[in-house]
């Protein structure tokens, strides 16, 4: 399956995804050309929302402590539901669909995480550290929502102006 990223500020990705029913050789056939796109990309978090296919599904792959991310800890999240957070953390966050931006983004620490995988399994997950940051940056995005909304009104009035002059300079060169 042919995959390119949708980039803010396109429309698309304020849809609100929807729930994945169906488990079958279409879901598999889209988180399997969704991987390579993200490690391509060198990007360790993707829904399929920025792909143009707004349904319930992400894939994660946080890098090891020698910051290598090998398949076999590849997450695979659909129909994603936080059933506890707590704690406050901040991180650098950046996203695949706002190339060249980086912001301090506040998040929960921890959270429980109740998903299926692309067998339609139920599943639990405890997650902190980056882990738990990557799930709710992702899980946003199946809201519709980007971690630029986030920022102060100042800061966001920044980031626009930043954005439009870099667009305007890929166009140009
Ligand atoms: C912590 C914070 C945010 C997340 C969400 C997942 N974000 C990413 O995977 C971001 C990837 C990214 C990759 C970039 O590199 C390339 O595009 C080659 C990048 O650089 C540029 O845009 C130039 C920006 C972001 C998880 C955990
Ligand atoms: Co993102």
């Amino acid at each position: 399956m042919k995959l390119s990223i949708v980039e803010y500020p396109d429309k698309r990705l304020r849809l609100k995804s929807k729930e994945v029913k169906n488990f079958d050789k279409k879901l598999h056939e889209l988180l399997d050309s969704m991987y390579p796109m993200m490690i391509d990309t060198n990007g360790i978090g993707l829904a399929s929302i920025q792909v143009n296919h707004p349904i319930k599904a992400l894939i994660l792959n946080i890098p090891d402590e020698d910051g290598e991310q090998p398949r076999e800890n590849l997450l695979e999240i659909i129909n994603p539901v936080v059933s506890h957070c707590e704690g406050e953390t901040v991180y650098q966050e950046g996203c695949l669909s706002v190339p060249k931006f980086y912001e301090d983004i506040t998040r929960y620490e921890t959270l429980t995480l109740n998903y299926q995988d692309r067998e339609g399994n139920t599943k639990t997950l405890e997650a902190d550290g980056l882990l738990s940051i990557a799930i709710q940056h992702e899980m946003d995005h199946l809201e519709g929502i980007l971690f630029i909304d986030k920022l102060s009104y100042a800061r966001r009035k920044k980031f626009e102006k930043e954005y439009k002059r870099m667009l305007k300079e890929r166009k140009s060169s």
